[in-house]
Parts: C-alpha cells; structure tokens; sequence
C-alpha cells in the first residue's frame, strides 16, 4: 500500500485522499515530469501551503509522495549507493517550492549524496499556477564542492528536457569512467586528504611522500584534498563540512577508500567510516600495509603483525563478526599471503602470544649478537631515511644482493655483510648491516616493528648515515633521522654523512655539500666515488692514518 509520508499533521482527509491519488499517476520515460503532474503538484501544494515532492522512477512510476512545510522537505531514507561512481539511483525528485525560488543548495546535496537521476523544483505562485521547472544532474567529472550541472529554467507546465536521453547520455559517460577504472590494473583507488594543523609549512613534501607511500602500497591516488585547520575535530579530524565535500569527491572518483595524511584515533576512524561509508585509513595504517607486504623474516612478520593488531585493528570498522570485508585489501593485508583477518575478541589473545614469540626471538638475536661481539669484528650500521640508498649501497660495498628498489621500506629487516678493509698486519674485518629506513611522525606502535633493527643499530660502533641529496626534502629528512637517532639513545655514537645519489645533482651541487655540510659525497650506484668514505670509516674505527691501499681496494671493488 502506496502512502504518502512526511509532515502529514493536521491535514483533512479529502488532503490526504489527494495525495494518496499522485501515485495514480505516470510520466513519460521522456519526460522529467509531466506538464499535468506539475500543475497538479502545484495547485495542491498551494492549497496546503507545504511543499510537495514526489519520486519517480525510471519507468515513469510515482514511488514516493512526501509531503515537506512550506520552506523544505525531508526524504525518507532511501539508502545510499556504494561505491557506485558513474551509476546513478534510478529514482529522480521532483517537489514544489512555495518561494519561487531555484533549486537550494539542500536539493543540490540530496542530489549528490543519494545520487538521484536528478532533481527538479516547480515554483508555485500565489494561485497555486506552476511556473518555473529548475533541474540539476550530476556530472562525473565535476569540481568535488559542485559535482552536478543545472539547466537553464523551463516553463512547469510543458517541460522539455527529454529525461531518457539525458539520462542515457550521463550513464554512457559514466560507464566510460568505469572501464577506466577497471583496467587499472584492480589497484585500490583512493582519495588522499591532508590535513594541515596550525602553521604547517612542509604540505608539499608530506603529500609527495604520502604519494610515494601510495605508489609503493599499489595504491592508486586519485586526488589529494587539502584541508588547513587552527586545530584537529576531536570527532572528525576535519570538519563536518569538508567531510561532505570528500565523500562527495570519493563517490564522484569512485574511490573505495579515504588515506588520511594524519594519523586517526580509532573513534575518529569509525565515525568517517560511518558518515562517507567509505574505507577509511590513515598514514600509519598505509605504513603498516606496505611493511605487511615487504616483511621477510620470521621476526619482521611477527613484529608487523603485531603493529597491526595494535594500530590497525581498532582503525578499521567492524561490519561483520569476522572482519573480512572491510579488513581484506589494502590496510587490511597481513604479512605474507593471511589476512588481517581476526575476531577482535581474538586479537588480545594474539597480541600475548605474539609479544611472546618475540621476546623469545630477540633474546635468540642477544645471544647471536653476544657471540659476535666476542670476536670483536667492529660493527657499521647504515642508517637513513627510507629510500635514501642504504641497501644499494650495502650491495655496493660487498657484491651484495640485498633488495634495493624504489620504494619506501624495501628494507625491513636487518641485513649483515662482512667488508673487509685490507689492513697490515691482520685483515680489518667489519660487519655492515643495513636497517630499515626512518620516516617522519613514526608512531610508537610502529617503531616497536623495528626491534631487531633497532638493536643493531644499538650495537654499532658506527653509523653511516645515508642522505638522499637530490630529494628537495632532504634537509627535512636528515633533522627526523636525527630526531629519531636521539630518541633512541644514539645521538652520541659516532656517524658519518653519506651524501649519496649525487649523480643527479650538477658537479657544484654536489661539491657544496662535501664542503659546506661536512660528510662524504657518493653515489651509491658508482664505486667509484667510495674512496673517501671508505677512508673515513677506516679511519673512524681504527683511529689510523690515511692507507691509500683503501683507495686501490675501493676502485678494484
Ligand atoms: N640515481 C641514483 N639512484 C640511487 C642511488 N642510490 C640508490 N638509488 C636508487 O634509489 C632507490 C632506493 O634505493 P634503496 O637502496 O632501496 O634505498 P634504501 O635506503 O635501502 O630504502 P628502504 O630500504 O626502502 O628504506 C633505488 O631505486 C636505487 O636504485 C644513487 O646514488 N643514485
Ligand atoms: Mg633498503
């Protein structure tokens, strides 16, 4: 039984039987609306002093009537779409305005937010006589804070606007969109959203490097929406605003998900999952979801999963018992082929179990370590942000093969290599050890993941402190890692600055840093240019004079 809903109070019952007989009625698949349904919306509408919107769908069949006060109109709720861009809801609503006004910006976001084939308003005159008929549809490819085109107004009563052809033409541009996105390799698309806090000056260098974060992760990012604030929305982290303005956005993208570029407290996760109905991550939810990927040893998976259960489980919305929807995919990987897959009353469980294991390991690792240390082989850590180098050039100095890509945190778990110096009388042996790379505002939770690297580094009687000299944000990159350095408890042990990938800049460039910033100018990919650094490790360990034997060995590496 078909009945009209909304603000019904006080209406006689011939008002009610009039409205109850606008379900009797059709429109043309051609026409928005008819010019006899807009007069008779009109006139009753005038009669009740309400607005009155109906919606129709697309065989011309009246689904709804509701019934509004005299200034607006509440739709029951019809759901939302997910995930669906480029698809529309099949229903369009067409309603009267008293004030002979155009269409509001409350049509306008019903109209994105539903995704209604569009949305019409009659304006009404004081006799109850239809005039102007406004429509707007969606577009796809729209600005994210204005996603829908309006037409010029029509006269109410004899529109003509043919619907099916607007419509067809809209889902034709849609489904373009669509194949787009289906032969994108089935990467996870996302829309990015910095937020800046206060006075926030490196923007640039954090949305490149989310980027970069993106890109290792096998996240494709579609945009990257910007939003400065004096502080953070306890409950949003952005307001509420902007936070319509992204899902918006998201739907217009077809987006599955949202990466913040600031970490959220698990309320502020879920609270945006339930508005945008989207996937929701941030930062350090990505970080983890790349480490999941790249952790090799026992020890790294552990430790990632760890991280995970900590960080992420209580991020990612629970929608099911067993978390699989939401928590499968991107953010939601584990380490090697599992998933972060678990009963949340499980995950405690878990983490005591796991915390165990590793306490095991790392005593295991004491004793390996205990053992070297007897023989008392020096120890070199490289050290530096991720992607700065260190593992190319680890492969560098000793005929490696240890995994050096493009890519943030290649590196997970810590590599030894023996180099030897060709010292009299006895050969000087050292261990090199490659670690994970640092990356700014790293949670707590995560640093844990770094245990086994981080003890190595504690070990070391050097650190070669690797610098990405051709990044922009170098200068950046080098006060973190010492930031990180110090908190850690090493800001006293003894380093030098490897100035690398200096093949990319220009030969002056490149002697500046040497000269002005202390530290040793290389190129990992060129051993060539190892000589002087080599010296100086030679020379930092054995507190000896210059062997130019080094300089013969490094060029005969
Ligand atoms: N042009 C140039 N590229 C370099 C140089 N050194 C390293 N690279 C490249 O930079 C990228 C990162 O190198 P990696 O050695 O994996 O860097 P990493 O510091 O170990 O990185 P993570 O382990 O991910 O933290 C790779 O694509 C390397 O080929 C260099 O001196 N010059
Ligand atoms: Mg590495």
């Amino acid at each position: 039984m078909q009945e009209p809903t909304g603000n019904l109070a006080g209406l006689a019952p011939s008002e009610l039987k009039a409205l109850e007989r606008i379900f009797r009625r059709r429109v043309a698949p051609t026409e928005v609306v008819s010019g006899e349904l807009a007069t008779y919306l009109a006139e009753l509408s005038g009669e009740l002093h309400r607005q009155i919107g109906v919606l129709i769908d697309r065989r011309g069949a009246i689904t709804n009537v509701v019934v509004g006060d005299a200034s607006k109109l509440m739709l029951p709720d019809i759901g939302r779409l997910r995930g669906a861009a480029g698809r529309f809801r099949g229903l369009r609503l067409v309603h009267t305005h008293l004030r002979n006004e155009p269409l509001t910006r409350d049509d306008l976001t019903d109209l994105a937010l539903l995704r209604l084939d569009l949305v019409a308003a009659i304006t009404v005159d004081t006799g109850g006589r239809p005039g102007k008929l406004y429509i707007a549809h969606l577009l796809h490819d729209g600005p994210a804070d204005k996603p829908w085109r309006e037409l010029p107004p029509e006269q109410a009563n004899a529109p003509k606007t043919d619907f099916a052809e607007l419509i067809a033409g809209l889902e034709a541009a849609g489904s373009r969109g669509r194949q787009l996105a289906v032969t994108d390799d089935g990467a996870g698309r996302a829309l990015l959203v910095h937020v800046a806090i206060g006075k926030v000056v490196d923007s640039e260098a954090r949305i490149a490097e989310l980027r970069e974060l993106c890109r290792t992760a096998g996240v494709r990012a579609l945009d990257v929406m910007v939003q400065r604030r004096p502080a953070v929305d306890a409950k949003y982290l952005v307001g509420k605003g902007k936070l319509e303005q992204i899902y918006l956005r998201a739907m217009q993208l077809g987006a599955e998900m949202v990466i913040f570029d600031h970490d959220l407290s698990p309320g502020q996760a879920r609270m945006i999952s339930d508005v945008t109905e989207l996937k929701v991550l941030d930062r350090t939810m990505l970080i983890l979801d790349i480490f999941a990927q790249h952790a090799t040893s026992r020890d790294g998976k552990l430790q990632v999963e760890l991280a995970q259960l900590r960080y992420a489980l209580p991020r990612l919305v629970e929608k099911n018992t067993m978390m699989s929807r939401l928590t499968g995919g991107i953010g939601g990987r584990g380490p090697g082929e599992t998933k972060l897959e678990i009963n949340r009353r499980r995950a405690r469980d878990r983490i005591t179990l796991l915390a165990r294991r590793l306490e095991e390991l790392s005593e295991d690792r004491r004793l390996r370590r205990q053992r070297r240390t007897g023989r008392d082989v020096p120890i070199v850590a490289i050290v530096g942000y991720t992607n700065a180098g260190k593992s190319t050039l680890l492969n560098a100095l000793t005929n490696g093969d240890a995994r050096a890509e493009n890519k943030l945190f290649a590196t997970l778990d810590p590599i030894s290599r023996r180099l030897r110096f060709p010292r009299e009388p006895s050969d000087g042996e050292v261990v090199l050890t490659d670690t994970v790379g640092f990356i700014r505002d790293l949670p707590k939770e995560l640093m844990a993941a770094f245990g086994a690297t981080l003890e190595e580094m504690a070990d070391a009687d050097l650190l070669i402190h690797v610098v990405d000299a051709s990044d922009p944000d170098h200068e950046q990159q080098i006060a973190t890692v010492e930031r990180l350095l110090g908190e850690l408890g090493l800001a006293d042990r003894p380093r030098l600055i490897a100035w690398n990938k200096t093949d990319r800049l220009d030969e002056r460039a490149a002697e500046h840093l040497g000269m002005d910033a202390g530290g040793y100018t290389i190129s990992a990919l060129d051993r060539a240019t190892f000589g002087p650094l080599l010296l100086a490790i030679e020379r930092a360990l054995w507190k000896t004079g210059v062997d130019a034997s080094v300089f013969d060995h490094a060029a005969a590496l």
